[in-house]
């Protein structure tokens, strides 16, 4: 892959120690003051590599947490209920500090800019990753969709461009390495979306044990058919429809696409393929984490 350029191939993306920005979303400023951000003990972070599970998971995590939600008393979007820590301008309104505990956020930060007292174990994270084949995929279409970041022409060049880390949140490799070799610093539960997808329920309960929510079976399954991807793709609420439209364009496509492991194979050439295990290899071959590839693997 190519040395790391001055200027992103994206134009809507700019470099920021090391990783890319979108331009109009998040600012330097902002991202540097979030390593002072004030959290509470029993906030909770979802954190995930972006196209890794995360609308799906804010799902979960609200439904766990909010019995208005799982019995449809509480019509709040899950972008209000689980707001992002970066992207301020999709809850302009809200006021974070004044927010009822327990606070649950989302980001796609790197840890390297996360709130540095996460690092005294206060507060819970919740990390999501996904088989990263799966996620080029899954990323290639959203640009179909965003707004935000320039259409590559064909596969290659995005292929290219996530390798070289030219898409927000920088190298897939960077970021899950990142949360996952400094595990012991955080009050941290890793999740598969692959293991999600073959057990949700299990999931589910052990999502409730990190928090220490105690949920009756009866509740569980209201949370698991409530985040299935059959109910979702119908809940404005959680499919984040109501997306501004100069973010999201709907006729393009949607957050629910198709929802499936192994779907990389439908658009990975052989060469690609085996270039990426390549890369893999070397950048992950260290770390005991292993992916679920396809279903049956
Ligand atoms: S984003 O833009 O980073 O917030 O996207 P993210 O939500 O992380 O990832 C979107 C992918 O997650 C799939 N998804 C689900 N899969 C299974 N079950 C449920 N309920 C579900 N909800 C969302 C979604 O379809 C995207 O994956 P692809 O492969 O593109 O279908």
């Amino acid at each position: 892959m190519s040395a790391i350029t001055p200027v992103p191939r994206d134009k809507n993306l700019y470099w920021y120690k090391g990783f890319c920005f979108i331009k109009d979303m998040i600012q330097p400023e902002y991202i540097d003051s979030l390593k002072d951000f004030k959290i509470r003990d029993d906030d909770v972070f979802l954190v995930t590599y972006p196209k890794s599970g995360t609308i799906w998971s804010q799902q979960i995590l609200s439904l766990i947490c909010s019995e208005g939600h799982r019995n449809g008393t509480e019509q709040i979007d899950t972008n209000e209920r689980v707001p992002w820590l970066e992207f301020r301008a999709l809850n302009p309104e809200t006021d974070y500090n004044l927010r009822p505990s327990p606070r649950l956020f989302v980001t796609h930060l790197s840890e390297l800019f996360a709130p540095r007292e996460l690092k005294n174990k206060k507060a819970k994270v919740i990390y999501v990753m996904r088989n990263p084949k799966d996620v080029i995929k899954s990323f290639y279409h959203f640009e179909n969709i965003t707004l935000l970041s320039e259409k590559s022409p064909d596969f290659q060049h995005f292929f290219e461009k996530f390798l070289d880390g030219e898409v927000y949140a920088g190298k897939w490799f960077h970021h899950v390495r990142g949360w996952y070799t400094l595990k012991d610093s955080y009050n941290i539960l890793f999740l598969k979306y692959e293991d999600m997808i073959k057990d949700l329920r299990s999931a589910v309960k052990k999502i409730c044990t990190f928090l220490e929510i105690k949920l009756d079976e009866k509740s569980i399954d209201i949370v698991v058919k409530k985040a299935s991807f059959k109910e979702m793709k119908t809940d404005p609420l959680a499919n984040k429809e109501n997306m501004p439209e100069d973010l999201i364009d709907k006729k393009c496509g949607s957050f629910m696409r198709k929802g499936q492991v192994g779907d990389w194979k439908n658009i990975m050439t052989v060469a690609q393929n085996e270039t990426f295990d390549k890369i893999f290899q070397e950048e992950m071959g260290d770390l005991s984490l292993n992916f679920t590839w396809q279903i049956p693997e």
